[in-house]
């Protein structure tokens, strides 16, 4: 493999580097959906995207896409990309890192004439973190928006609808960013692997043979809040107790059935009180798996044990789905261009299943998609730890451009 010196890399880690400086939070690196920290790094990568020579814009769910014509205009576009959200106290590898490739990408082609238009994308809300439901902007591109996510409410209480217009976007605007399929000739998405599997292959990439499906709930257990001190233990409707058994079920029922991963990440108790037993507890619930009947039998299952648990225990409990992603097979000509790209370049990327969603889910509704996976340091994800090398961004960026010039016939 000739050696060759890793500048896209290096301009690759700079510009993630730059964008990780936007934080909503102080010493660590937290970019909620809509946040002011969203607010500058969209400002941020506009002005990245406008500076390569594309025509920029933040759209009204706050994408930003910058595009340019092919060899003549209107031609279906190659969208190159991926989000710029984040978790809390997140890695600053996960979705940047896409959006920095593909903005290098677009950099190094400046001035060639595609066979197709090129598009670098920034989208938002891919973690779904801020609101309980999904607007995963990627979502509204893809005509999968639903009106009742513009009413879904933070933690401070502020509704979807109300951040959007504060960040600039339109609300009303969304329904219109659906895209005509035949406008996207396809999408790419360089993303960091949240996984072990290419540094046990000793390999800086791979391509991902596909997305695992995700079912996500919202679930809440009502008990009766009451005094710590006087009620006897065989008297309490304590919700607590009953959503830590049924958290220890969802575990149990997911380690039953392989190949299914099941969590609940997030949970709340009401009122929270050193002396109060929980009146309330509402926990988030995620199921994947990469076969779909398997994914929707665990989730029934949970659902039946938790139902169970309540009424051994005297409490309520409701559950609300507000997610459920098939799972996705990618397209077998783009993953066959990126192999190529990345044999050229001397490596022998791994085929390898994603068990993350990705906007690729929603792209994969458009036109034909698939996913680069880059090495990153013991697989860890949505963590501050999170790390990847330059020579392997390099390696990335250069399989992505090796592509977009396959595809170009160049
Ligand atoms: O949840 C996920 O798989 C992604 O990180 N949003
Ligand atoms: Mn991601
Ligand atoms: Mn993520
Ligand atoms: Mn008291």
């Amino acid at each position: 493999m000739t050696e060759i010196s890793p500048r896209l890399g290096a301009r690759v880690m700079a510009l993630i580097d730059d964008l990780a400086r936007h934080t909503d939070e102080p010493g660590r690196l937290t970019r909620l959906y809509l946040s002011p920290a969203h607010r500058a790094t969209a400002d941020a990568v506009l002005g990245l995207m406008r500076a390569a020579g594309l025509s920029a814009r933040i759209d009204a769910a706050g994408t930003v896409v910058g595009r340019v014509e092919g060899r003549e205009p209107g031609l279906p576009a190659l969208v190159l990309g991926s989000h710029i959200d984040s978790v809390v106290d997140a890695g600053r590898y996960d979705g940047p890192l896409g959006v920095a490739a593909a903005l290098v990408v677009a950099e190094e082609l400046r001035g060639a004439a595609l066979p197709f238009a090129l598009e670098v994308v920034a989208f938002g809300d891919e973690e779904n973190v801020r609101f309980p439901t999904s607007l995963s902007t990627s979502k509204a591109w893809a005509g999968q928006y639903r009106f009742e996510w513009l009413e879904g409410r933070d933690a401070a209480g502020l509704t979807l609808r109300e951040a959007l217009v504060t960040f600039g976007g339109d609300p009303d605007g969304i329904p219109a960013l659906a895209r005509r399929p035949e406008a996207v000739a396809g999408y790419l998405e360089v993303h960091i692997e949240q996984g072990p599997a290419l540094e046990a292959a000793v390999q800086p990439v791979g391509v991902v043979s596909a997305i695992a499906g995700l079912t996500r709930a919202r679930c809440t257990v009502t008990g009766e809040a009451n005094h710590a001190g006087t009620v006897p233990m065989g008297m309490r409707r304590d919700a607590l107790a009953a959503a830590a058994e049924m958290t220890l079920a969802v575990e149990r029922l997911s380690e039953g059935m392989p190949g299914t991963v099941a969590t609940v990440g997030a949970l709340a108790v009401v009122p929270g009180a050193v002396n109060v037993i929980a009146g309330q507890v509402d926990f988030s619930l995620d199921v994947r798996s990469p076969v779909d009947p398997d994914r929707h039998g665990l989730f029934a299952a949970i659902q039946a044990e938790c139902r169970a648990i309540a009424g051994r225990r005297g409490v309520g409990f409701t559950s609300e789905t507000f997610m459920d992603n098939p799972a996705v097979g990618l397209d077998p000509g783009l993953q066959a261009a990126l192999d190529r790209a990345a044999r050229d370049l001397g490596f022998a990327p791994l085929r390898l299943p994603s068990g993350a969603t990705h906007d690729a889910v929603a792209m994969a509704a458009l036109g034909p998609s698939a996913m680069l996976f880059v090495r990153c340091r013991g697989g860890i994800s949505h963590n501050p730890a999170e790390s990847i090398t330059l020579e392997d961004a390099d390696a990335a960026t250069r399989v992505l451009l090796g592509t977009v010039r396959d595809l170009a016939g160049l």
